[in-house]
């Protein structure tokens, strides 16, 4: 075994999906830089670069429509790369938005047929994902919403949407299978507005689920951002609801299209607080990149970024280890009256709390208010060791 601290090893949990460095560079605008990658070959790379596992989506194994025939064989051939590689399927997930038959959704398309599908689609691969091992599936709602207004009646496809995670809860239970499911939130792209469009939504709908202990969360780093909103918060509250099931890892600068960069790249002072939190907060699932190497690159180019996702959170988890051993920074901790917070508000009750004269009528509310928080020299203490000058 190496002693690099900066070396991924399998007990760092790092996983790639297939469709991450599997990516062709297909955009919008341009056709594919990159031709296929054999998911067989992915499998032997990861492996070598030292991840602990792979995720994919059905069709990232076995393209849509191949027959029973290919689809053993396809299943076959992973199956026995996984073993010789020793890498894991921690999670599967279904695509329910390349084919024609989804363009208005999924679980949620107006369709009833097309929803009938999807569920069966779904079920397929569930199945596979237990044999393979899996214990988190991952359900991102990609095409389920709208462009205009009147096209859905968004009530009515929550109504839809809690049917179909109620009856895939019901079958994963019939079978006995060790399975949870996370759903993945995204505000926009491809469609104009997603349902369930940012982690305080998906958090709110899962209380109207059956089985809600059953369903947690994947959010993902780009998806918060593309909303403007704070990702190391949005965690932190997803970890104490006890709903971090997975996550997504990449890069995303700002307010814009999913960039989907490599893990580091993009916000990278949220990257530093967002493994500064999964690592104090002992989260022990799977750190999954869900990137795309961008279409400039070449083979080497894919697996360089791939690797420099591993290397990134490596990099940031011994930064973040420095931050919290380095005294002047819990001086500066304790100046910022950060275990003040972790003291109850009113340990001495309801009774204790109106009895209490210091509490409001003898309260110094001008001094109070006079007083500076010195958060500014704790923030500057993080950059420091985030820049490593400390
Ligand atoms: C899209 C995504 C998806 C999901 C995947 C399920 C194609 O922005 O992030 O990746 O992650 O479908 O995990
Ligand atoms: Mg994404
Ligand atoms: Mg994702």
């Amino acid at each position: 075994m190496t002693s690099d601290p900066l070396a991924p090893l399998p007990a760092h949990k790092f996983t790639f999906g297939l469709w991450t460095v599997g990516w062709q560079g297909r955009d919008p605008f341009g056709d594919a830089t990159r031709a296929a990658l054999d998911p067989v070959e992915s499998v032997r790379r990861l492996a070598e670069l030292g991840a602990y596992g792979v995720t994919f989506h059905d069709d990232d194994l076995i393209p849509f429509g191949t027959g029973e025939a290919g689809r053993e064989l396809a299943v076959k051939r992973f199956r026995s790369a996984l073993d010789s590689a020793g890498l894991k399927v921690p999670m599967a997930t279904t695509n329910l938005f390349t084919h024609p038959v989804f363009k208005d959704g999924a679980f949620t398309a107006n369709d009833r047929d097309v929803r009938r599908y999807a569920l069966r689609k779904t079920i397929r691969n569930i199945d596979l994902a237990a044999e393979l091992g899996a214990s988190v599936y991952v359900a991102w709602g990609g095409r389920e919403g709208s462009e205009s207004g009147a096209a859905k009646d968004v009530r009515t496809a929550l109504d839809r949407l809690k049917e179909s995670f109620d009856l895939l809860g019901e079958y994963v239970e019939q079978q006995g299978y060790d399975l949870r499911f996370a759903i993945e939130p995204k505000p926009n792209e491809p469609r104009g507005d997603i349902l369930l469009p940012t982690i305080g939504h998906a958090l709110a709908f899962i209380n109207e689920l059956e089985r809600p202990e059953r369903v947690g969360l994947n959010p993902e780093v780009g998806h918060e951002q593309m909303a403007g909103l704070n990702f190391p918060h949005g965690i932190a509250q997803t970890l104490w609801h006890g709903k971090l099931f997975h996550i997504d890892l990449n890069g995303q600068s700002g307010i814009k299209y999913d960039q989907d960069l490599r893990f580091g790249a993009g916000d990278l002072r949220q990257a530093f607080w967002l493994v500064d939190l999964l690592e104090s907060a002992g989260y022990d699932g799977a750190r999954h990149f869900d990137f795309k190497p961008p279409r400039t690159e070449d083979s080497a180019g894919v697996w360089a970024s791939a690797a420099a996702c591993m290397r990134n959170y490596l990099l940031l988890a011994e930064r973040s280890r420095s931050f919290r051993a380095d005294p002047e920074v819990r001086a500066a901790l304790a100046a910022s009256r950060l275990p003040e917070l972790a003291r109850p508000t009113a340990e001495d009750g309801l009774a204790g709390l109106l009895a209490d004269r210091s509490a409001f009528e003898e309260f110094d509310v001008d001094a109070a208010g006079g007083r500076g928080m010195a958060f500014e020299q704790l923030d500057q203490l993080a950059l420091e060791h985030l820049l490593g000058a400390r």
